[in-house]
């Protein structure tokens, strides 16, 4: 032992980097490695061994001498900031917005002053009340957020996936996000609303109706951040050069259309792959699909806002874009990864209040919440007031001010003058011609804490928003609420949203009253039925009335085995890229199989490891002689058994017969035979239907 050890402290324990470069056919080898920078500490210092602490002999203790070891373990200590309080979870990305022409007519801000002008901009999009670790999939509303380095300085739209919000007043905020994350005591359940204190807020709160029904649609599930919409929620004004203001709501449409997943699908998908949105956005940028998004305007005047069913002033409410048609006044694309998770997607800090000169606010009482929050929250979580010298919060117009000092001030101007006005002509000064000039609305009233009258009705747009979904779409809302409604454990919460949801839609609360077993029906909630109003339908909220109707932007998933026919899959692979639809190669084993001609097919899963709610459609392309051992796979029934729950589209071969029988499938007009290249573009030629929602009574999702 004690020879061993006098061994090994002569020496010198190196571990040499393993380099691996790419091949010209794109594979990996691992070479020698070249020159390398030296390792040196935070303060400078050539590191001489980085795997070994200095010790007192080869098996004595460690001494606190080790600088090297002390300031490396200290660093790693303190990596962690504390997350966001809400919309902990989130990832981003890079790009621009592009203005497609002037709105000078409406608005002084310089970023929409000149047709093709591009801005640099940055998105988070984010869960709302799961931790940072938690499950991409979860039941919830996305954050929106994004920030337009614009040449009057940072303007954020802090938006959500969703154009309403739960509360009219930003003082029940705390109470709200309180109820809906993990309760107190137990600290369960994580990123999830199926719980007795968010239904119990919610049973009490009806002004939060509208946007439960969005929350309990399919919006809450998104198929990938790149299928969903952006709303800037709150009304703003737009302010031209003769300080003539003009309301106004964004709104973010993808190019690629909406879609979302089946709940069921979610929640395999969160056990499949929790990272699966982030995977998403991170293959399409890298394979250079960059997701596109177009902004659009609603604008109105005074005498529209008078004139509407609703205040304007209310977060609980929209107004229908067949009421009010948006104008499109841009697009955004997202084109670049960040180099750094932690130093651009986890530090970049929103706040509603940074708007340019010719963007104001509303009185939304959310929204002037809103603009203390943000501002405030940004402190405890970096930690500086110095958070606006970070890069990614930085503006990238110039900008001079006298703030100074703090903790990490990383901007020290230099010279005599730190205050203004001061006699030594250094500095800068205020410009009121270039300055933010907020509108000059009058206001008056008393002072006190109240309510508009005009924010009462609770129930009429929650009714609206039912009934313009397509009947499938009913169907997922009055399963979301029976699901969630089933873990509340107290009988007289499920009741008490029930007798909110009479309000709404009679058949609604009764499909969920039945599912639920309810023993009787309860009274509708009070007051409510007086104040609804039966409004028209709009097409518009729905998502499977709006179908993109093709398949790009979306993936599927191709079984192979030895002996794959390598016709059909070069058509298949043909046809999907013509599409602008991508596909992932799954096999019983990751290294490949080897298709009928002899050539190599490449793989990127194998069969147990990918199930379907991976991708958006499946295609089955076995050879006859791996069937017996396909059979055997349990994972591979359910990978087919779940796709036809999931009402995909399934393209088979005749050898894969067998495993449909396995996994109970009865043919329908969604799973289709393919036997020729002309049957493979037919089916990629269906696929931008995306689902066969047609055959869910008979799978009966849940
Ligand atoms: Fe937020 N919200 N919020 N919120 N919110 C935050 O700010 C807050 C609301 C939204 O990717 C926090 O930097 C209050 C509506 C997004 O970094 C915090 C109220 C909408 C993000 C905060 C609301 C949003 C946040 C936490 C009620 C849609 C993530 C961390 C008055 C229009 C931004 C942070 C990112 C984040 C407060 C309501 C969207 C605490 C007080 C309505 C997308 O400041």
């Amino acid at each position: 032992m004690a020879k061993q050890a006098s061994k090994s402290a002569g020496m010198a324990a190196t571990i040499h980097d393993q380099k691996l470069q790419r091949g010209a056919g794109g594979e990996l080898h691992q070479v020698a490695s070249g020159s390398t920078p030296v390792l040196t500490t935070a303060q400078g210092g050539a590191v001489s061994d980085d795997q070994n602490s200095l010790k007192i002999g080869a098996r004595g203790p460690t001494a606190l001498e080790d600088f090297h070891f002390r300031e490396k373990i200290f660093h790693f200590d303190h990596e962690r900031i504390p997350e966001r309080v809400v919309h902990a979870r989130g990832y981003g990305a890079h790009g621009y917005f592009e203005t497609y022409e002037s709105l000078a007519k409406y608005t002084r801000a310089d970023i929409f002053q000149r047709a093709g002008e591009k801005t640099p901009a940055f998105v988070r999009f984010s869960t709302v009340a799961g931790n940072k670790g938690s499950a991409d999939l979860a039941r919830d509303v996305r954050g929106f957020a994004v920030k337009l380095y614009t040449q009057e300085g940072n303007w954020d739209i802090v938006g959500n996936n969703m154009p309403v919000f739960f509360i009219q007043d930003a003082i029940k905020f705390p109470d709200l996000i309180h109820a809906a994350k993990a309760e107190p005591n137990s600290d369960f359940p994580q990123a999830q609303t199926a719980h007795d204190n968010f239904w119990d807020f919610i049973s009490l709160t009806p002004e939060s109706m509208h946007m439960i029904m969005w929350a309990m649609s399919d919006r809450a599930i998104p198929r990938s951040l790149r299928f969903m919409e952006g709303f800037g929620v709150h009304t703003f004004r737009l302010v031209n050069a003769n300080d003539e203001s003009t309301f106004v709501k964004f709104l973010w449409k993808p190019k690629l259309g909406l879609q979302s997943v089946a709940w069921n699908e979610a929640v395999k998908i969160n056990g499949a792959d929790p990272d699966f949105h982030r995977r998403d956005l991170w293959d399409a940028i890298h394979a250079g699909n960059f997701p596109e998004w177009e902004l659009q305007l609603q604008l109105f005047d005074q005498a529209f806002a008078d004139s509407f069913d609703f205040d304007i002033l209310d977060p609980t409410k929209l107004i229908p874009e067949e009421v009010l048609p948006p104008i499109a006044v841009g697009r955004l694309v997202l084109d670049r990864m960040p180099d750094n998770f932690f130093a651009e997607t986890e530090q970049v800090a929103f706040m509603t209040q940074n708007v340019p000169p010719g963007v104001d606010f509303s009185n939304d009482p959310l929204l002037q919440g809103r603009n203390f929050s943000y501002l405030d929250t940004q402190i405890k979580r970096l930690g500086s007031t110095n958070f606006t010298h970070l890069p990614i919060n930085a503006p990238k117009c110039p900008f001079h001010n006298f703030q100074q000092d703090g903790h990490m001030a990383m901007r020290n101007p230099a010279g005599r003058a730190n205050y203004q006005p001061n006699s030594w002509g250094e500095g800068p000064r205020e410009s009121p011609a270039k300055g933010f000039r907020s509108f000059a609305e009058v206001e008056d009233g008393p002072k006190a804490r109240l309510r508009s009258e005009t924010f009462a009705d609770h129930y009429s747009q929650a009714r609206q928003f039912y009934i313009s979904q397509h009947p499938v779409e009913q169907g997922h809302i009055a399963s979301a609420l029976t699901f969630e409604l089933s873990k509340v454990q107290t009988p007289v919460i499920r009741e008490r949203i029930v007798s909110h949801l009479l309000n709404i839609d009679d058949g609604l609360a009764g499909r969920v009253a039945d599912a639920l077993g309810l023993k009787t029906m309860p009274k509708p909630a009070d007051a409510a039925v007086a104040t609804r109003r039966d409004l028209a339908a709009s097409d518009a909220l729905s998502i499977l009335k709006n179908g993109p109707g093709r398949f790009e932007g979306r993936k599927l998933g191709i079984v192979v085995t030895d002996g794959t026919d390598a016709g059909l899959l070069a058509a298949m692979k043909q046809a999907l890229t013509k599409a602008g639809a991508s596909f992932e190669i799954i096999a019983p084993k990751v290294g490949g199989a080897k298709a009928s001609d002899g050539s190599w097919i490449d793989a990127q899963q194998m069969i147990s490891g990918a199930p379907s709610v991976l991708y958006d459609a499946i295609a089955l392309l076995p050879a006859k002689p791996a069937m017996a051992e396909l059979l055997k796979e349990s994972t591979a029934r359910d990978f087919l058994a779940d796709a036809f729950a999931h009402c995909k589209f399934i393209g088979f071969v005749e050898a894969a017969a067998p495993l449909l029988s396995k996994a109970g499938i009865t043919e329908d007009e969604a799973v289709i035979s393919l036997s020729s290249a002309k049957d493979v573009a037919g089916f990629v030629a269906r696929l931008g239907e995306l689902r066969w929602w047609a055959r869910e009574p008979k799978v009966k999702l849940g």
